[in-house]
């Protein structure tokens, strides 16, 4: 799942480190350079001067009795000091220099665009080559900038964790908090309602099997509504399903109203004490106005809590224009995407929340009924990011 977009993001990961690592290196040379004291560095130079280092006794301008204990500049005068020491003289040039370091290495690097900005970039063309649509790249790539360019960074942070704790943050903020059916259900009046719609050979009923299967393990109760009235073939497919599932499925005649269907489906859910109605429909209608109305009337006659639009993975960004359409045509609460297997670049996955502003629930990633996946923003991100569990 996502391998083709999981390598690339590895890449990229690698490429913000090396130019925040190259940063870092400038600014350690730009900051030890200036070794030979000079009045900029009397404070770094400071500890060589403390009273339990024996050397800097004869240095008499350390003992004057001045409110502050640092000597401004300490040694032009240096080489000309104790003749009588000779041998402590390089020790202690050499502590300077290694203190100098040690401090300069505790510091923070303020990291700047210019440092990332070819990352940045390279970001860019992988997010959009992998299908990630538009306006999330661009909300991904915001992110990262923010987080990143003006931050203080402990030189000794391991760049990696800068790197990957941005990346991290971008992605979850696209793929917002997700949504767990079993805590929903858990916490709504029963039976909940579940309105399954979107195009033709998606996966519609496929899912709707799948989620039935993975109630029913949860230890919820489930009836499936046959309201694909479209065709004979797609009503005999639901029948199936319920048939291998054990799960009872309410239907009608080919070519009658899937209001009515659907209104039968949570009467019986109602009557039998069932927690969960699935209802399916037709993805394929003459046109625009038709669909509508026809979900029109199903929403009104069933009162669904949840409309999930289902679509593939492996659309990319047809899918996330079809489900915004959808969207703003019949409204939708959350969002399944199937053939997550099938897909390795993750686009759709990555951009449909930010653009329709609905939760990903579930990813169904193969044919069979335990093929799917609850969305978990943190589990998504960890596997795009390579992180073990
Ligand atoms: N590989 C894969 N195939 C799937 C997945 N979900 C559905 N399919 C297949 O997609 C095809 C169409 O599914 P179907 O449920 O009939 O779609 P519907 O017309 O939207 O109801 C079937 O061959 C399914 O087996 C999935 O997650 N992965
Ligand atoms: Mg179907």
């Amino acid at each position: 799942m996502f391998e083709g977009l999981k390598n690339k993001l590895q890449n990229i990961k690698e490429k913000f480190g090396h130019s925040i690592k190259d940063a870092a290196g400038e600014a350690v040379r730009e900051e030890v350079r200036p070794e030979t004291p000079t009045s900029a560095h009397a404070e770094v130079s400071e500890p060589v001067f403390e009273p339990e280092t024996p050397a800097v006794e004869p240095l008499p301008e350390t003992r004057a009795p001045e409110p502050e204990p640092v000597p401004r500049t300490p040694p032009p005068e240096a080489p000309a000091v104790p003749e009588e020491e000779p041998a402590v003289e390089p020790k202690r040039f050499g502590g300077i220099v290694s203190r100098v370091k040690t401090l300069v290495l505790e510091r923070e690097l303020v990291i700047s665009e210019k440092d990332i900005e070819e990352p940045l970039f390279e970001l860019e063309m992988v997010l959009l080559e992998n299908d990630v649509a538009l306006e999330v790249t661009d909300a991904i790539i915001g992110y990262m900038r923010e987080d990143l360019v003006g931050s203080h960074r402990k030189l000794g942070t391991p760049v990696d964790e800068i790197v990957m704790s941005a990346l991290r943050g971008a992605l979850l903020n696209v793929l917002g908090d997700g949504l767990d059916l079993l805590e929903y259900i858990k916490v709504h009046e029963r039976p909940v309602k579940i309105l399954i719609t979107g195009v033709n050979g998606t996966g519609k009923t496929t899912s709707i099997a799948k989620m039935a299967h993975y109630l029913e393990a949860n230890g919820y109760s489930v009836v499936l509504g046959a309201g694909d009235t479209f065709r004979a073939g797609a009503i005999d497919q639901i029948v199936e399903h319920g048939r291998r599932l054990d799960i009872k499925v309410i239907k009608h005649q080919e070519g009658s109203d899937p209001a009515a269907v659907l209104y039968d489906t949570v009467e019986y859910a109602q009557g039998h004490g069932i927690d969960v109605v699935l209802a399916d429909t037709a993805g394929r209608f003459h046109n625009r106005k038709n669909l509508m109305n026809q979900l029109e009337k199903i929403r009104r006659v069933m009162k669904p809590d949840l409309v999930v639009y289902v679509d593939e993975a492996v659309a990319g960004n047809d899918a996330v224009v079809r489900a915004k359409d959808f969207n703003d045509l019949v409204g939708t609460d959350a969002v399944m995407l199937t053939k997550a297997d099938m897909d390795s670049k993750g686009g759709a996955a990555i951009s449909i929340t930010q653009t329709i502003g609905k939760p990903i629930l579930f990813l169904g990633t193969g044919q069979a009924y335990s093929d799917i996946v609850p969305f978990r923003p943190e589990a998504v991100v960890d596997e795009l990011l390579g992180v073990e569990e």
